[in-house]
């Protein structure tokens, strides 16, 4: 991945990144960071490039011309418009969700701005994405620009090692982080708690869990207010099998997958709530004859939001329609049908999980 970061500031996006695992990244090439230096573009003998602004007001706006002319410079090396993004307290918030949707770019253009901003015809012209990191102001976007590619390239394969993997990330349930504890086991008389020493793995798995939640609770109810407990529920052959547990895996820590393919799994009664979200993949095999009646006679859901990851071409196919109906007759809000995507070969779980947390945050917004 590359990223592309126009500013007046260069060494300051340079000192940054030359250092530590970003440092690492760009020595191994798995990123590139350049830095084009706006002033080199000024249209002014004196290598201006700021002015009064009209109307009057403190302090200077940032000429429309250096920035669109830096702008050109870049599309034109690369011969494409990539994603642009003006770094600013005036944009969206960044998060986890916006970094890994950025991380699928293969460019990517950052702009900051400084004084009061920059002349608002340019940024009409050329910007696809604002972009702030917080609610408080910053002296210029340069800080930004660089949290942004901190964040960005811990998802660029190659760029974190297996210990520093972004597999499990806090956030990704939106729930903080559990407390982790190293040796010695006793420091300053406070002991590591028990559970963590048993050596059993579902024990320690649960308490994390809880001591996320109470966590975030604590210092975060608002994220606790859009987190939901995910569960993988799967009927088909071997293939959808092995592809749902891996969807799973990757969209929450705490998932948990049902087998319907289990006749025991068919015939236990299940209650959701409005806090968990219900992803449901089924082939054809789960529509067969023998498999009638299958789900939905044994869920019920208040308000439960339901993904499905369907086999067939199409939602109106008679066998899931009817299965739909069933659903949103026992509570469930069907979110979104994804058709055609369990071919094992082509599923790219990551990119399924992303757009799955995509949809969630459109709806809570
Ligand atoms: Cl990205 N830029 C500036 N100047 N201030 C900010 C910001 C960005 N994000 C929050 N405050």
């Amino acid at each position: 991945m590359r990223f592309h970061v126009l500013t007046l500031f260069p060494e300051m996006i340079e000192n940054v990144v030359n250092t530590s695992i970003i440092g690492r990244a760009i020595k191994q090439d798995h990123i590139e960071v350049d830095t084009v230096n706006i002033r080199d573009y000024s249209a002014n003998k004196h290598m201006r490039v700021d002015d009064y602004p009209y109307g009057g007001g403190a302090g200077m706006v940032m000429e429309a011309e250096p920035v669109y002319r830096a702008m050109q410079k870049v599309n034109e090396k690369l011969g494409s418009k990539p994603r642009t993004v003006y770094l600013t307290p005036q944009g969206k918030v960044l998060n986890q969700t916006m970094v890994e949707e950025f991380a699928q770019c293969e460019d990517l253009i950052l702009l900051c701005g400084h004084y009061e901003g920059i002349d608002e015809r340019v940024l009409e012209e050329t910007v696809t994405d604002y972009v702030s990191i917080g609610d408080y102001v910053l002296t210029g976007g340069e800080l930004g620009a660089v949290v942004m590619i901190d964040a960005i390239s811990r998802f660029v394969p190659g760029v974190l090692s297996n210990e520093e993997s972004s597999q499990f990330e806090s956030l990704q349930d939106n729930l903080l982080e559990y407390p982790h504890y190293t040796r010695p086991e006793v420091w300053h008389e406070k002991k590591v708690p028990e559970v963590l020493l048993c050596g059993d793995h579902k024990k320690i798995e649960s308490w994390r869990y809880e001591q996320s939640v109470k966590r975030t609770r604590e210092r975060r109810p608002d994220l606790l207010a859009k987190s939901c407990r995910m569960y993988g529920a799967y009927i088909g052959e071997e293939q959808v099998t092995e592809l749902a547990n891996r969807f799973t895996d990757e969209i929450s820590r705490y998932g948990e997958s049902m087998d319907l393919n289990r006749k025991k799994l068919r015939k236990q009664r299940f209650e959701f709530s409005k806090k968990d979200l219900l992803l449901l993949f089924l082939d054809k095999k789960a529509f067969a004859a023998d498999m009638d009646p299958v789900i939905g006679h044994n869920f019920t859901g208040k308000h439960t939001p339901c993904v499905v990851f369907w086999a067939g071409k199409s939602s109106e196919d008679e066998n899931i329609a009817g299965l739909l109906e069933r659903l949103e007759r026992r509570g469930f809000l069907i979110l979104h049908i994804f058709c055609e995507v369990l071919d094992p070969e082509r599923f790219d779980s990551r990119r399924e999980a992303l757009r799955v947390r995509q949809m969630l945050e459109k709806r809570k917004m």
